[in-house]
């Protein structure tokens, strides 16, 4: 029997690692032509004159099956002879790119120095990598992230990679301006499913609800919207997300991650452990397995959360 969710529109908000896992397992779901990722851009930033985007990149990578699966970002089977140069040339070597990742980085500052979009150059690239989902950054414009800390404010970059995520986090600025494209907001307008990537809540999927209308696109259209718990046993699977939900004066549990989505969600996707969380919550749940390291989990875990949006749907 066909899928009640067969010709459903999903869209995915993403980030870098776990948006990247739940992207590859809806990708072995859902028909390309249905699909559309929506990436977290507040992480983009300029290094070395290139314009580096590692969100869309790791997904990017992790779509076209040719991303690092032990960093979870940049590509496998990577060299660092650019690296090399730039440590004996005495240029900064705290945020590596390897030599593949590289070419990518300048075929895109070209493209958008010759006034393209990062939508056009971004959809431009999925077709070099045969990347069928069509993956959307959410801002044509720069949406960076700054991390407040007791040591100063940090572009987040500097924070994440340069000081290794460790000063405490009092606060994130996100811009005011951010504007999400009229290629995102047709896709949200038109979704039956949105779904919510196990990404950090407040470094990933708040500038992507920020980048205006989207968040009252998500309160506003009547899709089903679900969220994937990033945490397990409150610990994050990979990343900062524990810690900073402490920092922020959240409970580090996947009860406080749906507790932070409050009203946008239909329903929430948690491990199977986390279930007894949720024992007193109207919020209707669906407790697995959400460690998805290979192909196979990640496809088994879209399926049962499509299964799930769509009983979700049937009421
Ligand atoms: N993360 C690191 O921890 N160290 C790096 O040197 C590093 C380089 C890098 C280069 C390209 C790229 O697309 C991503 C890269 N990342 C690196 C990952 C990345 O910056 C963060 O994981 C994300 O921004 C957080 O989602």
């Amino acid at each position: 029997m066909t899928p009640l969710w067969h010709n459903w529109r999903v869209v995915c908000l993403a980030g870098g690692v776990g948006g990247a896992k739940m992207a590859s397992g809806l990708a072995q779901q859902v028909d390309p032509a249905n699909l559309t990722i929506i990436a977290n851009t507040g992480d983009d930033f300029t290094h070395c004159g290139l314009p580096i985007c590692p969100d869309l990149d790791t997904l990017l990578y992790t779509l076209a099956n040719v991303g690092n699966p032990e960093t979870g970002w940049g590509r496998a089977g990577e060299s660092w002879q650019a690296m090399s140069a730039v440590r004996e040339l005495g240029g900064p070597t705290w945020f590596n790119l390897g030599d593949l990742d590289l070419g990518l980085h300048l075929t895109r500052a070209h493209w958008l120095a010759q006034g393209r979009t990062l939508t056009e150059v971004t959809a431009e690239l999925c077709g070099r990598l045969g990347v069928r989902p069509r993956l959307l950054p959410m801002s044509n414009q720069p949406c960076p992230t700054i991390v407040e800390t007791a040591e100063g404010h940090f572009p987040f970059q500097e924070w994440f990679v340069g000081q290794r995520w460790q000063p405490a986090v009092q606060h994130l600025h996100l811009p005011d301006t951010a504007r999400a494209t009229p290629q995102v907001i047709a896709a949200l307008e038109a979704a039956d499913l949105v779904i919510i990537a196990p990404s950090n809540p407040f470094l990933s999927i708040d500038p992507i609800l920020n980048a205006y209308p989207i968040r009252a696109l998500l309160a506003d259209v009547p899709e089903v919207v679900l969220a994937v718990s990033p945490l397990i046993g409150g610990q994050a699977v990979k990343g900062p997300a524990a810690k900073l939900m402490a920092e922020l004066g959240h409970t580090a549990t996947a009860a406080g991650v749906a507790n932070y989505y409050d009203e946008l969600l239909d329903g929430f996707v948690c491990a199977r452990e986390d279930a007894a969380e949720f024992a007193s919550h109207d919020l209707p749940i669906l407790a697995t397995d959400i460690l998805i390291p290979d192909l196979p989990s990640r496809a088994r875990l879209a399926g049962e959360i499509l299964a799930f949006a769509a009983q979700l749907a049937e009421g």
